[in-house]
């Protein structure tokens, strides 16, 4: 039949019927998606929560939305034309937030952040609209399961690892408890690479995320938004007669608006998640056009395009590239004048700024936001410098999220200066007001004024971003307790003195939806079997499993589930990566960058010291519990030392896996390309947490609150949140070695020298000599020699000096696991003493002591 009307699945338009059970297919929404239709003022009339319902949309996505018909469909028609069936059930629900938000003034927060790491959003969405079984129903009902649909999902990587994790699971948590948010980013067209392993060294692949298409973002490609950079300023003479600056422009590119839902837990609210695509301007290409240079032409699109082209992925050390600070600036530019522009009435008056917005700056990276907030009100709104700058201080809150002195970011100002020449001048004049006002709480004192200054004389004259954001916000806060405690008497004391109100602590949370609900199904329906449903959007609810951690029929399903999610990962790597994992074991997880400071070296010292121990006939295999240690890293490009471990740790994985003599009691697996995806699949499963950062280090953590909330023990330093999580869970439940931060302050003052741990410890130097005697890289002893060198020489995460409070900490995890009954016990008050690291308490604690907005909107 060549009529393509006989091809569509829909009965009034085709004779041809669907595969299933025989369905009336009106053509009718529940709801209008016209905002100013009566329907969408009211209560929204949501679609018909049926199974006909869905299966009638499905069709018509499938069938005019991707112009096949289900017969001929591919599994990519088939997820696209679900994911925009699920997108239409959000949509009534957008606009109604969006209109009751555009009604009233309320303050909202919005969210500044170069990252978002969403990973897939299919589940989420499904759940936050309570539809997972019906569309389950529904497309099984046209012969399509829907588990072969999740996995065609891309996931959006636009982010490399905490900070930009956390951002996802503060708009999720935002959404639910209906404060209102709009979080405001970049549209990355690739994300963090993707990680293969060739020979066992990483190779970083492109992540052409959007190539098969993306159904959940929404383009705007009317809206643009110009935004400026280089050229110069000129001073002028207004009609009042003021002095003003006029910055002429050297180029301009376009910000492109993209929308994408961010639907709260099962609760009406769907809010929204902005992202910009940098775009050519017209005039920009028009004038090389008319000179005549076509290719040309064509070149400086690219080039303008160029700023939202790729995700940086690294996630510590800033490369102070020029790209760089464009993408930062476009995507604040874009996000201010959005808010000002679009989102405000057109008789909105700025100086109203601080009562309707707050806006928080997740980390430096979009902290030129604030002399971009200066330039609108001074150059553009004609607004006194003084009234501008109290209104500017009104309107920012900062987040730090690190204590590495080198990825704390500084923009030399000789580009500064060349790309946003009025932007540096705006500094100048802040620090000077700032500087003025330290020396008059500190008179004489120019080493304070010159430690505190926002401009940095070494190694170049360099603009200091934590203390630009720490002098124009109304609170400075850490990511933990020892974080923000670090972050006061130590990198940014001098604030601390100057403004002790200034500085607070928010422990970060992550989402129980995606990371309990979702992740973990079958302890979800465990614990909604025994206290009831209402734990996902209110944590706190776990505490009511305490009880049962004394109940022996409950530890035993409670071990029937991590045996399940066990079953579930190891089909997963099956699957995934061909990786054979074994029966029976202890899982061992160790998931995050790779970084020397995370010290994924002191796991495989650990690993190969028993291994060492084996083969050499010091222990007995028979006395090893059998354990498998998972790793799961990206390291950034050009990190030399961290790409060298991943070797080395696949090396080890090669040569241990395969020796007889282990017995199969060890197993090490390092699947490839870690993600968020990975990551919700693999923690469920985990036995054993690995946290062992060096003390004062890892400003929080996130995974390690993932971990306990799925029931995992963890192996941890006293760092980041590791410290509220022993505190909370309680000790016995907990295993910590090594230094504290004190301690490690007091070695690095005496002077740590690593060779004294490897020749006094037998074990430890029998394990490094086997990594260097070529032993797991063919006999290569240089492939392994960066990595020794610099452990022997160096060690600058000192993970020789709690290398034997390592060992001892896993002997104790040995013994407390061969007790099954204490380790479940203890595995059960891990889930119900971890309420507290839910992202929506982090919300409410930004709520009450920064943002003060109201939430239930
Ligand atoms: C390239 C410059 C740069 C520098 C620092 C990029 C990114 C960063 C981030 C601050 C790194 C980061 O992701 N930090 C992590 O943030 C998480 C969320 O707060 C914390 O849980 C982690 O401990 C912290 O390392």
């Amino acid at each position: 039949m060549t009529d393509t009307a006989q091809e569509l699945d829909l009965p009034q338009v085709a004779t041809q019927t669907t595969p299933g059970e025989g369905h009336a297919y009106l053509h009718e929404r529940g709801a209008s998606l016209e905002p100013s239709h009566p329907l969408a003022r009211g209560p929204v009339a949501s679609p018909p929560h049926s199974v006909d319902a869905f299966v009638k949309e499905f069709l018509r996505e499938l069938n005019y939305g991707q112009g096949v018909p289900l017969s001929r469909s591919s599994l990519n028609d088939q997820y696209l034309a679900l994911a925009r069936t699920v997108r239409g059930y959000l949509t009534a629900r957008w606009l109604e937030t969006a209109r009751k938000r555009r009604s009233h003034t309320e303050r909202a927060v919005g969210y500044l952040s170069a990252e978002y790491l969403l990973g897939r959003q299919l589940d989420n969405a499904l759940l936050a609209t309570d539809l997972t079984q019906i569309a389950e129903d529904a497309l099984h009902a046209c012969g399509i399961e829907l588990d072969a649909l999740r996995q065609v999902e891309v996931e959006p990587g636009l982010g490399n690892g905490g900070l930009g994790r956390l951002a996802a699971c503060f708009i999720d948590s935002m959404a639910t408890m209906g404060a209102p948010c709009i979080g405001y980013g970049l549209r990355y067209e690739y994300g963090i690479f993707k990680q293969t392993f060739v020979d066992g060294r990483q190779i970083e692949i492109p992540d052409n995320w959007l190539s098969m298409g993306d159904p959940w973002e929404i383009a705007h490609p009317e809206m643009e938004v110009p935004v400026h950079f280089g050229g110069h300023t000129e001073r002028y003479v207004d009609e009042a007669g003021r002095d003003r600056v006029k910055w002429i422009h050297g180029w301009d590119v376009l910000g492109i608006r993209y929308n994408y839902m961010v639907p709260g837990y099962q609760n009406g609210v769907v809010n929204t998640l902005r992202l910009w695509r940098a775009r050519a301007t017209r005039a920009f290409d028009l004038d090389i056009f008319n000179a005549g240079d076509y290719a040309q032409a064509v070149r400086s699109q690219t080039f303008a395009e160029n700023i939202s082209k790729v995700l940086y992925p690294e996630d510590s050390t800033p490369q102070g590239k020029e790209l760089r600070l464009q993408q930062q600036y476009f995507f604040v530019a874009c996000s201010l004048y959005d808010f000002i522009k679009h989102t405000q009435p057109t008789d909105f008056d700025v100086r109203d700024l601080p009562e309707r917005i707050i806006f928080q700056l997740n980390d430096t990276h979009p902290v030129i936001a604030i002399p971009e907030l200066m330039r609108l009100l001074v150059d553009d709104y004609g607004l006194e410098w003084e009234d501008a700058w109290g209104i500017t201080r009104q309107c920012f809150a900062y987040t730090c999220h690190t204590l590495l002195p080198e990825a704390l970011e500084v923009w030399p100002v000789s580009l500064m200066e060349r790309l946003l020449p009025r932007h540096m001048e705006i500094i100048y004049r802040i620090n000077e007001g700032f500087l003025d006002e330290v020396r008059e709480a500190y008179p004489g004192d120019e080493l304070r004024v010159r430690r505190m200054s926002i401009i940095g004389d070494h190694p170049e004259r360099s603009v200091r971003m934590a203390h630009l954001a720490t002098v124009a916000s109304v609170k400075v806060n850490g990511v933990a307790e020892l974080h923000s405690q670090l972050l006061r008497d130590k990198v940014l004391n001098d604030f601390a003195e100057l403004w002790p109100d200034k500085f607070t602590n928010v422990t970060n949370g992550v989402t129980p939806r995606r990371f309990v609900r979702q992740a973990n199904p079958y302890l979800s329906k465990l614990i909604t079997d025994t206290i009831g449903v209402g734990w996902v959007a209110n944590l706190d609810r776990l505490e009511e499993l305490e009880v049962y951690a004394e109940d022996e029929d409950f530890r035993e399903k409670f071990r029937a589930v991590k045996a399940a999610n066990k079953e579930r990962i190891t089909r997963v790597l099956q699957r995934r990566d061909g990786i054979a994992l074994p029966e029976g074991h202890l899982l061992d997880v160790m998931v995050k960058r790779l970084h020397e400071y995370k010290r994924q070296s002191l796991k495989l010292l650990h690993i190969v010291t028993l291994y060492d121990g084996i083969i050499s006939g010091r222990l007995d295999p028979a006395s090893v519990t059998p354990r498998t240690v998972v790793f799961g890293a990206k390291a950034a490009p050009g990190y030399r030392m961290a790409k060298e471990t991943i070797y080395l740790i696949n090396s080890a994985a090669t040569v241990i896996n395969a020796d007889p003599r282990v017995e199969g009691r060890l197993f090490m697996a390092f699947p490839a390309n870690y993600n968020v995806t990975l990551a919700e699949r693999l923690i469920p499963a985990a036995d054993l947490s690995e946290q062992i950062s060096l003390a004062g280090k890892e400003a929080s953590g996130t995974g390690n609150m993932k971990f306990a909330l799925n029931g995992a023990l963890t192996i941890g330093t006293d760092d980041g949140a590791n410290v509220e999580i022993r505190r909370l869970v309680g000790d016995d439940n907990f295993f910590l070695f090594g230094m504290d931060e004190p301690q490690v302050a007091e070695l690095q003052a005496r002077g740590y020298r690593p060779a004294d741990y490897y020749e006094t410890n037998e074990n430890l130097r029998s394990a490094i000599n086997l990594i260097a005697s070529g032993h797991f890289t063919g006999g290569d002893r240089d492939a392994a020699g960066l990595f020794v060198g610099d452990l022997l020489s160096n060690d600058a995460f000192l993970a020789l000096a709690d290398y034997q409070s390592y060992m001892d900490a896993q002997a104790r995890v040995e013994a407390y696991y061969a007790d099954q009954e204490a380790w479940t016990k203890s595995a059960i008050l891990n889930v119900a003493r971890s309420g507290y690291f839910s992202s929506d308490r982090s919300m409410r604690d930004y709520i009450d002591r920064i943002w003060h907005v109201k939430t239930g909107v």
